[in-house]
C-alpha cells in the first residue's frame, strides 16, 4: 500500500531545516495561520489591517507557535481569484516586517511562483501550496529557493472542489497523488528533505473521506515525509457538531488530538494557545507513560 516508503527506507525525518533555523519533528509543532484576505472566511477579514496582523503574529509566537503561515488568496471553498499583484501587495511588506521583528520561521500560503519568490526574498523560509506545485513554474521557483514545501492534495479547483466529488478509494488516490507530485518535485531538483505532505481536509472531500483520511492519517506519516494536517474550524466540524464556525474550538481540538496520536507532525491551527496547551497535556502523559516503561 504505502508506496511513499521507497523515499525514506521507514525511517522518518527528524527535521525540518529553514535558512536561519531548524525544528525537531519529534514533537508535534503548531503553525499558527495568518490570513491577510479581507474576505476570509474564519477571521471575517479582521486581520487585514497590517498593525493588528503584525499583533497577531506577535502573539501567536508568545502562545507556542513554531511557525507562521500568512496566506493572501483566499483557498476556501467557493473562492475567487486573487491577481498577483494584489496578493503580492497584501503579503510582501508583512513577511518584511514580521521577518525582521520576529525569530520564527514564515511560510508563505500560494500557489502562484512569482509570490513564492517574492515572499521567500521579502523573508518567508516555506512554501505551503493547496496546488502542490501544479501551477506554471511553481516547481522550478521552488526547487531554486530550496526551502521546505508542504505538497497539499486537492481533488478539482477551491471555486469548485465540493460541487462534484468522487473516489474509488481516497486514501490510495491521495498516495498516488503524492507519488507523482513527489517525483515531479525529486525530477525538478527539489530536496526530499524539503518535503511535506499534507492530504487536504477539506479540499474536495466530503465529511466521510475526511474521517476515512483521519483515521489513516498514519499512512502518511509511515512514508518518511513530514505530514502537515489543517483540520481547524474546517466545514466537516460543522457538520459533525452543527456548529458555526466560530463555535468550532472544542470541536478543532478533539480532531487536532487525534491527529497527533497518529503520529502527524504538523498542526495548522487559528487557536494556538488553546492547541499548546492540549499538546502539552499529550507530551506530559507519554513522558510519563516512557518513565513507566523503563522501570
Ligand atoms: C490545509 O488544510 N487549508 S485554507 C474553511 C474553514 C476553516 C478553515 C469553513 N490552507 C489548508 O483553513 N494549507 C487552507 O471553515 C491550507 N492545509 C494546508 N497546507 C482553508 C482553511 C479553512 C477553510
Amino acid at each position: 500500500m504505502n508506496q511513499l516508503q521507497q523515499y525514506f527506507d521507514k525511517k522518518l525525518q527528524t527535521h525540518l531545516q529553514f535558512a536561519n533555523s531548524e525544528l525537531n519533528l519529534q514533537e508535534p509543532l503548531i503553525m499558527g495561520i495568518l490570513n491577510v484576505t479581507p474576505d476570509s472566511f474564519s477571521d471575517g477579514g479582521q486581520f487585514i489591517d497590517f498593525d493588528s496582523a503584525i499583533k497577531q503574529a506577535k502573539q501567536m509566537l508568545v502562545d507556542g507557535a513554531d511557525i507562521i503561515d500568512i496566506g493572501g488568496e483566499s483557498t476556501r471553498p467557493g473562492a475567487a481569484d486573487v491577481s498577483e499583484d494584489e496578493e503580492l501587495h497584501r503579503v510582501v511588506p508583512l513577511i518584511e516586517a514580521l521577518s525582521k521583528e520576529l525569530d520564527v520561521p514564515i511560510s508563505i500560503d500560494t500557489s502562484k511562483a512569482v509570490v513564492m519568490y517574492e515572499a521567500v526574498h521579502a523573508g518567508a523560509s516555506m512554501i505551503n501550496d493547496v496546488y502542490a506545485l501544479q501551477k506554471e513554474n511553481a516547481l522550478q521557483i521552488a526547487a531554486q529557493l530550496n526551502v521546505p514545501v508542504c505538497l497539499m492534495h486537492m481533488q478539482g479547483k477551491p471555486e469548485t472542489m465540493q460541487k462534484k466529488i468522487e473516489y474509488k478509494n481516497v486514501i490510495q488516490e491521495v498516495v498516488d497523488f503524492f507519488q507523482q507530485r513527489i517525483n515531479s518535485c525529486i525530477e525538478s531538483g527539489i530536496n526530499k528533505e524539503n518535503i511535506i505532505i499534507d492530504p487536504g481536509f477539506g479540499f474536495g472531500k466530503n465529511l466521510q473521506h475526511n474521517i476515512d483520511l483521519l483515521n489513516n492519517l498514519q499512512v502518511f506519516v509511515e512514508s518518511g515525509f513530514p505530514v502537515l494536517a489543517g483540520l481547524s474550524r474546517k466545514s466537516m466540524l460543522g457538520q459533525i457538531t452543527g456548529k458555526d464556525v466560530s463555535q468550532r474550538l472544542a470541536a478543532s481540538l478533539a480532531v487536532a488530538q487525534l491527529a497527533v496520536n497518529k503520529g502527524t507532525q504538523i498542526l495548522r491551527v487559528h487557536d494556538v494557545a488553546e492547541t499548546k496547551d492540549i499538546l502539552r497535556v499529550l507530551q506530559a502523559v507519554k513522558a510519563a507513560e516512557m518513565n513507566l516503561n523503563s522501570v
